[in-house]
């Protein structure tokens, strides 16, 4: 059903589902995400547009300054070959515009298959493609991200663009993923710590990508309670960074490898985050290296500028 282009159309991320699976009904566009809920909102508003087209592999939301979409593997040969592939229409649909934000939905990001962890598939399936793109590893072209693991079906990447200035940070605790030693995987992760974005109506979007227990680059504390205290001590440091003001909307997620730590979490973030509370979701995701035990990531933004009133 094609609806008035007048009326403004959402993409929209919903966890709950057995495999990803993008509908477009009228004005909304629904990822439905493999990880299960846990608390708070239970859907979240990633974009707003005019126009939505979809097809069996995925859903674009185009507005005025702004492209976001959701893309499905086509179920190739290897996980490495989904998300070359993933990535390559990616870069072909943002052509010419800014990327954002990104998120990476892999299927039991933990297993291994013939040795190989599908979270190290991933990045080489990633790395290839913005190898063949970019002629090689560009901080410019690394933006804002998250992986989490799902429970199934084909890997999803949601991805917001536009052609709005956009400049991208790191965490000076954190050395870039883009550097990681060979012992996290043969191919780096390919992400910013997070990104920042003007639109020229005044308003300014921060995103947080997702944020875990890393020094330098290895992964820290025994147990969820240092986890957690490192996590917060690293989006600290970022907020700090990307100069997030202290007035703002924000919406977090929260993901959990085990529901049972979910009590003592909500506790600490209410404590840091007061003004917050009611924008936490509260998922349970595999991590991508498994001796996470969480990752948190958030949004940020700023309202248009206010004309004076007269
Ligand atoms: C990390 O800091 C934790 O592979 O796109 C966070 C955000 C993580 C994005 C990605 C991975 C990714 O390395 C994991």
């Amino acid at each position: 059903m094609n609806s008035s282009p007048l009326q403004p159309k959402s993409l929209i991320v919903c966890p709950g589902a057995v495999a990803a699976q993008v509908t477009v009904a009228y004005d909304r566009m629904v990822l439905d995400c493999p990880l299960s809920w846990l608390a708070g909102p239970e859907s979240q508003l990633l974009a707003q547009g005019s126009t939505l087209v979809h097809n069996e592999n995925g859903a674009l939301l185009h507005g005025t300054h702004l492209l976001a979409g959701v893309l499905l593997g086509k179920g190739a040969q290897s996980l490495e070959e989904e998300s070359c592939e993933l990535y390559r229409r990616m870069f072909a649909i943002t052509h010419g515009l800014n990327r954002y934000r990104l998120w990476n939905y892999v299927p039991r990001i933990n297993d291994r298959i013939a040795g190989v962890e599908n979270y190290v598939a991933f990045n080489a399936g990633r790395h290839r493609a913005f190898i063949e793109q970019f002629g090689g590893i560009h901080p410019r072209e690394l933006s804002a991200a998250s992986a989490l693991g799902s429970t199934g079906g084909t890997v999803a990447l949601v991805f917001i663009a536009g052609p709005d200035p956009v400049k991208h940070y790191e965490n000076p605790l954190q050395i870039p993923a883009a550097h990681y030693p060979e012992c996290y995987g043969k191919n780096a992760p390919l992400f910013a710590r997070g990104s920042r974005v003007h639109a020229p109506d005044g308003s300014t979007s921060w995103y947080l990508s997702g944020t875990a227990s890393i020094r330098g680059c290895a992964s820290i504390g025994a147990d969820f309670s240092h986890q957690l205290q490192i996590t917060l001590e690293n989006i600290q440091r970022m907020l700090v960074e990307m100069e997030v003001p202290v007035a703002r909307h924000a919406a977090w997620n929260v993901f959990l490898r085990d529901r049972r730590d979910l009590e003592i979490c909500r506790q600490r973030l209410a404590d840091t985050f007061p003004d917050d509370v009611h924008q936490m979701t509260f998922l349970e995701a595999d991590i991508c290296r498994s001796d996470l035990l969480l990752e948190i990531e958030a949004s940020f933004r700023t309202l248009p500028h206010q004309k004076a009133a007269s």
